[in-house]
């Protein structure tokens, strides 16, 4: 394990942290990469998993008031259950039923979590907003100091040289391991359908908690947490307060037409086709015009 600097194709370099021949941000402390296989799981934690930028703090802030029961005004993220940040001994001190999330591939979290049948949100996103959300995000970093090109994060990030490796063999990993324990209460929530109609995601997402809030308060918490929302409450206010910048930044479907060039993109759907070629999972990368009724603006 070591801190290295990641060239991407024009030469710029990223921090990151290595660990078992794959990259990871470069976190101040990264005992908490080392190590988290080893925390130890309760029967009643919730996880929401997913590969980075697939609206993790979207759906932890949603989740965390359905469990309380209350719309919450308050600048917390959800680093503070972020199994691979937040320090363990602060995981270990959390009240239950604790909420937890990654970006860790389910092969390697603490195998208790299938043992215990813990119940699991896995967040899916489609991978060219997936791509833009990530560049865009560490462009913003501070301690990053990145100035690269689009054209030369890309195809890196698709091929997974950046933190947390590729977004496919995430996802691959996940649809194995989901199979392999048909056992495990997943709900699988995908960004797209999120836009399309959060309040319906809602429903899911209550229903799969067992929190069973009423409708009045399921339409108050799709409003509270709209991106527009949720941008403005979460906008840091002193450099540990709110969100890193970056972290709220268009929230949309379809972005990454701004973004890909034509040939890029014709690289793009042939890697695509031949990774995902077996894979049964349904990526929709735009949605239809005017199919964004109920969705969070
Ligand atoms: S992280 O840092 O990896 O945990 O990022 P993550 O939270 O998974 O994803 C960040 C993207 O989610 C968008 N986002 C939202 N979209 C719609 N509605 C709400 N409320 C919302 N909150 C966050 C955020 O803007 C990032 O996407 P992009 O495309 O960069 O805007």
């Amino acid at each position: 394990m070591s801190r290295v600097k990641v060239l991407d194709a024009g030469g710029d370099a990223l921090p990151m942290f290595q660990h078992q021949g794959q990259n990871y941000p470069n976190y101040p402390q990264t005992d908490s990469i080392v190590n988290i296989h080893k925390v130890p799981i309760r029967d009643d934690d919730i996880f929401i998993c997913g590969f980075p930028k697939s609206g993790t703090h979207w759906v932890w802030e949603a989740s965390r008031m359905l469990l309380a029961g209350r719309l919450m005004d308050d600048t917390v993220e959800k680093g503070v259950g972020m199994m691979e940040y937040a320090p363990h001994d602060a995981i270990q001190a959390m009240s239950s039923p604790r909420l937890l999330n990654t970006h860790f591939k389910l092969s390697l979290l603490p195998p208790d979590i299938v043992k215990k049948r813990c119940k699991i949100v896995y967040l899916l996103r489609n991978p060219k907003d997936v791509a833009v959300s990530y560049y865009n995000f560490i462009l913003k970093l501070p301690n990053y100091n990145y100035r690269g090109k689009w054209e030369n994060f890309m195809k890196y990030h698709v091929l997974g040289k950046f933190s947390y490796g590729s977004w496919f063999d995430f996802v691959l990993d996940w649809e194995e391991e989901k199979l392999k324990h048909p056992e495990l209460p997943v709900l699988t929530l995908h960004y797209e359908d999120m836009k399309e109609n959060n309040l319906r995601e809602l429903r899911k997402l209550d229903s799969f908690l067992g929190t069973d809030r009423s409708e009045g308060f399921l339409s108050a918490l799709y409003e509270h947490t709209s991106f527009t929302v949720m941008e403005k409450r979460k906008a840091p206010t002193t450099p540990i307060q709110g969100a890193l910048p970056g972290v709220y930044r268009k929230g949309t479907v379809g972005d990454w037409k701004n973004w890909f060039k034509p040939e890029q993109n014709e690289w793009f759907d042939k890697y695509y086709t031949d990774r995902m070629e077996g894979s049964d999972l349904n990526i929709r990368f735009t949605l239809p015009r005017r199919a964004t009724m109920g969705a969070s603006t």
